[in-house]
């Protein structure tokens, strides 16, 4: 069998400065239903985060179905998702009953059950797991759909499977890997996906800022099903085969949305034969905008390189070396090169002004608690016009209940 894996497409993410990636996101979504078609695909497993806000616009759902109803060709060839971490569990799957009617599988949640026509080609095998058989199938696949889920919510899956409470993270999904792997059948294709860190894997950025990665909530290869032929992994956003002969693999995002990682951006063609080793292939993506971060030592350079044809179509992330803040007129000139593509411009302050000795915060007021952050960044005094707008945009946050951290982009 032929199963496309693909993860992490973030759709509707936008770039620091608003700038919206929508456009490259169709682009390399048309590059992926290609590459399915050409390939013969038969299988396609989206493993997690498919958009980037838990609310996502029209315009990144409207992708997402269209996309949907290329892949699975009118039902001939079945789509498995998963959510991930950035995904609203139960909006995923709001449209449940024209899923099924074309081999689309979507799991958003654990325990949920759901209505399955009698003529699916997808069956519910209970504990997350199901098995389909669409038309372009040479065989059927299992799958164990576990979507991401915190670690309270986990711990609760496994107190209603197992009545006992107590678990931790890890212990958690182990358990659940196991309940999956006693559906797995003989003569199908067994595939466990799911969104999560595995221990041990590498970042590609940004993902590290998230607090459901690393630290407790990280399983170890050794806690994967031996029955699976392959594992499709999403949450780490750089391209990586793990464990068992690497068959335990996250394929990262279509589009770079990190600076560091190297940015390699693929889908992985997965070729199994029940009973056999899978046979994994990296297919390169094309579409999209590179990122790049630029250090310039001074104004003069960081103008000579917007001017320059280096990283030209690249979405840049300029810091420049400085003194004292740049003025408007003197980003409007950076911009005037390299227009919305220059997503972000960062003054850097030598160490030897950085360097001063600390201020003793204890005991500050907030006033002068922000003060003393704003000397620190900007090397001068704050206005009195914005200790004040901090100290009322401060009160309106601290009412509201704001302030609260947004999801990393892992
Ligand atoms: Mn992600």
């Amino acid at each position: 069998m032929r199963i496309l894996h693909t993860s992490d497409w973030h759709l509707g993410a936008r770039l620091t400065n608003g700038e919206s990636r929508i456009e490259e996101q169709k682009q390399v979504l048309e590059e992926i239903c290609r590459i399915a078609d050409e390939r013969d695909v038969q299988l396609i497993v989206i493993s997690g985060d498919v958009y980037h806000h838990y609310n996502p616009s029209t315009e990144a759902e409207n992708l997402f179905y269209r996309t949907l109803a290329h892949l699975s060709h009118r039902g001939e060839r079945a789509v498995a998702v998963i959510a991930g971490n950035h995904d609203n569990p139960e909006r995923l799957c709001v449209a449940e009953p024209f899923y099924f009617a074309h081999g689309i599988l979507i799991v958003g949640g654990y325990g949920h059950s759901f209505s399955l026509p009698d003529s699916a080609e997808i069956k519910d095998l209970g504990g997350n797991c199901f098995i389909v058989k669409t038309r372009m199938m040479s065989e059927a696949a299992v799958i164990a759909a576990l979507p991401h889920a915190s670690e309270g919510r986990l711990r609760a899956t496994y107190e209603s499977i197992t009545g006992k409470d107590g678990a931790g993270y890890a212990d958690a999904l182990k358990h659940l890997f196991s309940e999956s792997e006693k559906r797995f059948e003989k003569g199908a294709v067994n595939i466990l996906a799911s969104h999560l860190f595995v221990m041990g894997g590498a970042y590609a950025g940004d993902e590290l800022k998230g607090t459901a990665i690393g630290g407790t909530e990280g399983v170890p290869l050794s806690a994967f099903p031996a029955g699976a032929d392959y594992c499709a992994l999403g949450h780490l956003h750089r391209p990586q085969l793990l464990g068992r002969n690497g068959t335990i693999a996250y394929c990262g995002s279509p589009l770079q949305y990190h600076l560091d990682g190297g940015g390699k951006r693929c889908v992985f063609l997965v070729n199994i034969r029940p009973g056999e080793k899978a046979a994994v292939s990296e297919i390169p993506l094309t579409s999209g905008k590179a990122m790049a971060c630029w250090q310039a030592e001074d104004f003069d350079q960081a103008l000579q390189f917007c001017r320059s044809d280096r990283d030209r179509g690249a979405w840049i992330l300029l810091k420049v070396m400085v003194k004292e803040p740049l003025k408007p007129s003197q980003v409007a000139e950076l911009r005037a090169e390299r227009g919305n593509d220059l997503f972000a411009v960062m003054p850097m302050y030598p160490d030897a002004v950085m360097g001063e000795e600390r201020p003793d915060i204890a005991g500050l007021k907030d006033e002068e608690l922000f003060t003393e952050f704003y000397k620190t960044k900007m090397k001068h005094e704050p206005s009195r016009q914005v200790v004040e707008l901090f100290l009322r945009l401060s009160a309106e946050a601290g009412a509201s209940g704001e302030g609260e951290d947004e999801t990393s982009l892992a």
